[in-house]
């Protein structure tokens, strides 16, 4: 079984890989950003982390919402990982700082403003799922997913294009 944290079932979190796999990018006015995680360059506090592979999806749905998933192997068993919305480019300043929507949403995280598809805890092969709901629409600053490394180093990023 993949973890998956703290919220909602697994059902529902099915029933949105499913559509996410089967609905073109426009399907009902969503609109639907992705793209693959690569690890941080390796160096100090992300040599262990070298081997992360998998992809993160923002779909900005038209019901006003925006769904993250992220899915991700090579992480270790047990382990739990922070993951958010990050507002630069991977490769711009290590994706920079976290997106906010200057305000509180529903759904947001930390003090209502971001958009966290993390926390999620690694099972016992090494993969995960997180995702997150939140009642707003992400900005065009949400470019990108970046996950945490316990501690909070940033150990891999994907960019959503
Ligand atoms: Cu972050």
């Amino acid at each position: 079984m993949i973890s998956v944290g703290k919220k909602t079932g697994t059902l529902a979190t099915a029933a949105m890989v499913l559509v996410l796999m089967t609905a073109p990018a426009s399907a009902r006015g969503a609109e639907v950003t992705r793209g693959s995680l690569e690890p941080f360059a390796t160096g100090i506090g992300h040599a262990d982390y070298g081997d992360i592979e998998g992809h993160a999806t923002m779909i900005r749905a038209a019901s006003g919402e925006t769904i993250v998933l992220v899915t991700a192997r090579g992480l270790t068993p047990g382990e739990t990982y922070g993951s958010h919305v990050h507002a630069q480019a991977c490769d711009n300043g290590d994706a920079g700082g976290h997106y906010s929507f200057g305000h509180a949403v529903p759904g947001g995280a930390l003090d209502g403003s971001e958009i966290w598809p993390g926390p999620f805890t690694a099972n016992a092969a090494g993969h995960a799922l997180g995702r997150t709901v939140v009642g707003a629409t992400a900005g065009p600053t949400a470019v990108s997913v970046v996950i945490h490394a316990p501690g909070g180093a940033k150990i891999a990023c994907a960019d959503l294009g």
